[in-house]
């Protein structure tokens, strides 16, 4: 038998903005530490990415054609303030009231990203979320969203912060390329944290009419084996990429068994942090006034002990079998070959969303509800005579979709999906061969083309069925 969603669940499609815009220097809008970056390496740049800068009104009509309620979207903070605070750029401001009017037009709810990886350029290279005095200016940012753009309902503060703070300074596959610096990475996750609690505060205290979370990235962490030692390394993994940063919105503090795994594994890379108790305050107000948790998972992780000096090969060409991920004091994720991976090295366990919704409701019981904001399938895509038959990626999001289903039956409040991405999008540290997207980019033409999965979506959105 078929299992069902709820009747109220929302079907989306999520975008960001550097992702899909394009339109990196017009209108006013001010630059990101990713625009220098990806002209030095040389590959690919984000112009014009997916082209929504011009192709909005094409994209919300297509959501509407295929019965995508919401759009997840993020807003360009250097659009707004091109340096990141002080002056507005006023097209940057009409451009958005642009998208949300046309989503108004179609019926289709904007669910919207304040942060999403793009730091304008000027407040990232005075240290991005590692200078406290970043966290007053993305608390003023936010403050200016929420004031100005009241056709928004749904607001999350950050896109994924333990990969923001991570990829920055542990991998180093974003800029400013720092590796394995753990005391800048959990002080980034702590200062952003942080940030997020303001935010939350101020969007509660004023008379705003709507909603407020955070996305988190979480992925579930098992132990490579039965022996004590990697059992423990699973711990310290998911202690620094799940229990820190649930701990900080849920809890508003780090709880001893979280700051124990946190100490443990800043001692076996010789380094400290130091957070300010003060900050707790705020976090603990913050605590509980989510409204929601976004969750964005693609993978699960096996963890096996690790304590030699970290090394990282982060697989960004889709080259299958070369990534290599061991950090000292942590753990090393292995492949385990008898599960199905992605040609990126990401393995395939729906399971693992069940496991962590099933988690999050026994340990976190104020997270309230629940939105999956991403998950989906990255994949080198054949497109013939405008036919694209993805039948891996309607699978990857069958096997999701029933252990979320699963989940909810179990009592686990998830309101909503919403799939990476709506169209094939500009992907940070990969380019343009991994493909997400429901609907096919011709990157050359701009044109879209709805790929089999666009029709199957359809059809779980209109009947609530999982097919
Ligand atoms: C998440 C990000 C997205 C998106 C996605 C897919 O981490 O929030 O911005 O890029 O992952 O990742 P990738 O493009 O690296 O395959």
């Amino acid at each position: 038998e078929l299992r069902k969603l709820p009747e109220d669940f929302l079907m989306g499609g999520a975008t960001a903005a550097y992702q899909v815009e394009g339109a990196l220097d017009i209108d006013g809008k001010g630059p990101v530490a990713w625009d220098t970056f990806l002209v030095e390496k040389g590959r690919y740049t984000a112009e014009p990415a997916s082209d929504f800068y011009h192709q909005y009104p094409v994209d919300i009509e297509l959501c509407k054609k295929f019965k995508i309620d919401s759009l997840r979207m993020s807003i360009a903070w250097s659009r707004i303030f091109p340096k990141g605070y002080g002056e507005v750029n006023q097209k940057g401001v009409d451009y958005y009231h642009q998208v949300f009017a046309e989503c108004k037009k179609h019926g289709i709810t904007p669910f919207v990203t304040i942060h999403h990886f793009d730091t304008p350029k000027a407040l990232f290279d005075d240290g991005d979320f590692l200078n406290r005095e970043n966290i007053k200016h993305f608390v003023d940012y936010a403050k200016f969203c929420f004031d100005e753009f009241d056709e928004v309902y749904y607001w999350s503060t950050f896109n994924e912060i333990y990969p923001a703070a991570t990829n920055q300074y542990l991998t180093g596959v974003f800029p400013p390329e720092i590796k394995f610096d753990l005391s800048k990475t959990i002080t980034a996750l702590h200062n952003m944290m942080y940030a997020h609690a303001q935010a939350v505060n101020i969007f509660k205290e004023g008379s705003y009419e709507g909603e407020i979370g955070v996305v988190h990235s979480l992925e579930p962490k098992y132990p490579a084996s039965d022996s004590p030692e990697d059992i423990h390394a699973a711990e310290l993994d998911d202690a620094l990429s799940v229990k820190f940063l649930m701990d900080a919105t849920y809890l508003g503090y780090y709880s001893e068994h979280t700051m124990a795994c946190i100490n443990e594994i800043l001692a076996a890379n010789n380094t400290s942090i130091s957070i300010d108790e003060n900050d707790f305050v705020e976090m603990k107000k913050a605590a509980n006034r989510n409204d929601y948790l976004g969750i964005n998972n693609y993978v699960s992780h096996w963890v096996k002990a690790y304590n030699d000096e970290s090394q990282m090969f982060y697989n960004t060409t889709g080259e299958k079998g070369t990534q290599v991920y061991r950090i000292k004091g942590i753990g090393e994720r292995i492949q385990r070959t008898d599960l199905p991976r992605t040609d990126w090295d990401w393995l395939i366990y729906p399971e693992g969303i069940y496991d962590l919704l099933v988690r999050i409701k026994k340990d976190y019981p104020n997270y309230q509800k629940i939105y999956i904001t991403e998950n989906g399938l990255g994949y080198k895509d054949t497109f013939e005579d405008g036919i694209i038959l993805d039948d891996d990626r309607i699978d990857y999001l069958r096997g999701y979709f029933n252990y979320i289903s699963k989940a909810i039956d179990e009592g686990v409040n998830v309101k909503g999906y919403f799939i990476w991405s709506l169209m094939d999008v500009f992907s940070w540290v990969n380019g343009y061969n991994k493909r997400y997207g429901l609907f096919y980019v011709d990157f050359e033409t701009q044109k879209r083309y709805p790929k089999e999965s666009a029709y199957w979506y359809k059809l779980v959105s209109e009947t609530k069925t999982i097919i």
